[in-house]
């Protein structure tokens, strides 16, 4: 049984199931939304968002940055995640209570307990902007899921397969709504298609995105 079934009259209508263990909570998270950007605000000023090179030399087209314990960067011979920002060499500003208790809550709603997310990734994407099909696969625990939550301009969520070449489900992602993902879904092949310029009122031409992970 998951918490859906505890609170039929509320969430029923809210959570869609988009895969075995994927769930979309459809404006979950719109009475945090300013708090959220608040936070942002706030903790760019120490960590700015920045336009990493990946490992094959390409310049990404999302800006990112991370708060929490661990934060993930391109850093290291590969992907990893590290305690420190490499551009300020100093630690990662801490995890906002409120998206440790928005990530805490969402999992719940699907039946994940004690979700204690130690990594927040923060997303950045301008109009154009895409992250090719990928799958995520640098943290040592498998057995939390992955919280995502989408902050301004709407966005086409590509979900796809364990195989690259698998067909993909596209899935709109819009503002205030709660992604989670558990189980064998963490390991399928995503994306997000080119961003197409549709100004936001409370944010303009940008789209956030917090992964919320325990990483370490
Ligand atoms: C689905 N971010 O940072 S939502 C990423 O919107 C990433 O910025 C996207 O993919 C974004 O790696 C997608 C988060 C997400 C994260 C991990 C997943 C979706 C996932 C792992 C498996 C399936
Ligand atoms: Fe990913």
């Amino acid at each position: 049984m998951t918490n859906l079934d505890l609170f039929p009259d509320y969430y029923s209508d809210q959570c869609e199931s988009i895969g075995t263990n994927a769930w979309v909570l459809r404006g979950y998270a719109l009475p945090y939304a300013e708090e959220l950007l608040n936070s942002i605000n706030t903790l760019e000023i120490e960590a700015p968002f920045r336009h990493m090179k990946t490992p094959g030399g390409f310049r990404m087209s999302v800006a990112l940055t991370n708060c929490g314990q661990l934060g993930w960067n391109t850093d290291c011979n590969g992907y990893c995640y590290s305690p420190i920002d490499p551009l300020s060499g100093k630690a990662w500003p801490n995890m906002p209570v409120i998206f440790q208790y928005l990530a805490r809550e969402a999992a719940l709603m699907v039946g994940f307990e004690n979700f204690a997310p130690d990594s927040c990734l923060i997303n950045r994407y301008a109009p154009c902007t895409k992250l090719s099909l990928h799958q995520d696969r640098n943290e040592r625990d498998f057995s939390s899921p992955i919280v995502s939550v989408s902050l301004g301009m709407p966005a086409t969520f590509m979900f796809g397969g364990s195989k690259r070449s698998d067909p993909t489900l596209k899935i709109p992602l819009l503002h205030g709504d709660v992604a989670v993902w558990g189980g064998q879904d963490r390991l399928r092949y995503h994306g997000i298609a080119p961003i197409k310029s549709n100004p936001h009122p409370l944010m303009g031409n940008q789209r956030i995105n917090l992964t919320f992970r325990k990483a370490g």
